[in-house]
């Protein structure tokens, strides 16, 4: 039974599906025994729900985008690792927002000199790109996450030392320039003051300096202090560039790879890595995905569920759980264990499907397909399991949960050969079951 308490090397926590899999509420949780909590990939795009106690029989409830979710625990210092592409101005409005909500962040939340910067034109293309693509449009959270990727495998983009680079912001201003160009270019001239952007800028970039920092030295010297790391992961593996269901991706590595390129970390100093997954399976935005639900189930879950959008209200797509997915998944990333979560969802269903294998022509496929149009011709092969039709919110051990229950855990724990050593009861900090 592994203890909430951070053990040796650096604790990584991923999305093992589509995203959304509730991986906010874990980080929270082992936040408290962490003394770093470091975003790795992404942007704000993401979107963390946390919900805590307020102390006075009320719940106060923080929504993350950017931010690293451990910033909860007031002991546990923030890092935005060189993977993350940001947002100047959404962070400060995040870090606005969680400040008015309490959380104090003075001196506890840093952002390596190596990370990119997403700029307003990023956000404006990404609209453009998704307008151009028409009905195949991915659906992205528009928050300029592709087009700032891209601009950094261009090689064109700006970092966050180039914001501050000691030359009153001449070198800057001046690749900045060029960059829009290239975009004006491609894109035709689209609504955009680049010099008031470049002002903009200059007055941004002193209220950043506070925060910036040499990420590798400052990741290692954590490291050589033994301080507990904890990795946040943004988004999900089925939304990893190279692993999901490309193109319909986000444009970072979002599984273990993006962990060690994201932070500069080499793979010996990863301890134990914990693959998050929701009881059923939700998407948000376009793309294939099999085990979906178009019925009233699948509605059942999306409301039982509360499956909207943190960051742009979408209603998510849901559907049965896919062992076909988890099992490419932990392929990839490696659990050492699982937190199963969302399975009161499940509550009030009297049956449970779980797909269990990818057939085409009657024939099972050996793994997750690469290519879409074979994704699309599909059959999903699934098992039934009995509902427990009955509350599970008010469990607090594994003892506790119903037979059918019990039953549907250790299934995906046999067919994974991963332990649930955490299984999510509801959304607050306390309806955790821990193993
Ligand atoms: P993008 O904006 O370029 O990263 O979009 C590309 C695809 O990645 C999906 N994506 C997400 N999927 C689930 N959750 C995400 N975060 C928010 C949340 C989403 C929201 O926590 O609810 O509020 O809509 C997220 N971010 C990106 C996206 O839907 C595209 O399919
Ligand atoms: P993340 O992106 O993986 O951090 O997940 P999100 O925060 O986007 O979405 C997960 C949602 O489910 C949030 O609203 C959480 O408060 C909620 N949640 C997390 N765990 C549970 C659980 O075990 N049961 C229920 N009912 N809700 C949960
Ligand atoms: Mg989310």
């Amino acid at each position: 039974m592994p203890p909430l308490a951070l053990t040796k090397g650096v604790t990584v926590i991923l999305g093992s599906q589509w995203g959304d899999e509730g991986k906010g509420k874990l980080v929270d949780i082992l936040a408290a025994n962490a003394d770093v909590c470091a975003r790795c990939a992404g942007g704000n795009n993401a979107g963390h729900t946390i919900v805590v106690a307020d102390g006075k029989n009320g719940k106060v409830k923080y929504d993350f985008h950017m931010l690293p979710s451990g910033l909860v625990n007031p002991n546990c210092t923030g890092f935005i690792g060189n993977g993350v592409v940001i947002h100047i101005p959404s962070f400060f409005s995040e870090l606005e927002k969680i400040e008015a909500q309490g959380l104090d962040c003075t001196n506890r939340l840093f952002i390596s000199d190596r990370a990119q910067i997403v700029f307003d034109f990023h956000q404006i293309v990404d609209g453009i790109k998704e307008v151009e693509l028409g009905g195949d449009s991915i659906g992205t959270t528009k928050k300029g996450i592709g087009p700032a990727y891209s601009s950094k495998a261009s090689r064109s983009g700006l970092r966050v030392h180039h914001l501050l680079a000691n030359d009153n912001g001449n070198s800057f201003a001046e690749k900045f320039r060029k960059l829009v160009e290239g975009r004006f270019k491609r894109y035709g001239t689209f609504e955009y003051d680049t010099e008031a952007e470049i002002a903009r800028y200059k007055v941004l970039a002193e209220r950043l300096r506070p925060y910036v920092v040499d990420g590798v030295t400052w990741i290692h010297s954590a490291i050589a202090q033994s301080k507990r790391i904890l990795v946040e992961g943004a988004n999900a593996l089925m939304l990893d560039i190279d692993f999901g269901t490309y193109p319909f991706v986000t444009s970072s590595a979002t599984g273990i790879g993006g962990v060690l390129t994201g932070l500069g970390l080499p793979p010996k100093d990863i301890g134990r890595t914990i693959g998050v997954v929701k009881a059923y399976t939700t998407r948000v935005g376009g793309g294939p995905f099999p085990t979906e639900l178009l019925d009233d189930i699948g509605s059942h879950l999306q409301e039982v569920g509360a499956e909207w959008g943190v960051t742009t209200g979408r209603r998510r797509r849901c559907g049965w759980l896919d062992l076909v997915v988890l099992k490419y998944s932990n392929a990839i990333n490696g659990y050492d264990l699982l937190n199963l979560t969302k399975l009161d969802v499940l509550d009030d269903l009297a049956e449970i499907k779980v797909g269990v294998a990818y057939e085409v022509d009657g024939k099972e496929l050996a793994g997750f397909p690469a290519d879409l149009d074979v994704l699309a011709q599909v059959q999903v092969r699934y098992v039934t399991l009995p509902g427990w039709k009955t509350s599970i919110a008010e469990c607090k051990r594994f003892e506790d949960l119903p037979e059918a229950c019990k039953q549907y855990v250790l299934f995906i724990e046999k067919e994974l050969g991963v332990q649930c050593a955490w299984i999510g009861v509801g959304p607050d900090r306390e309806s955790m079951i821990v193993r």
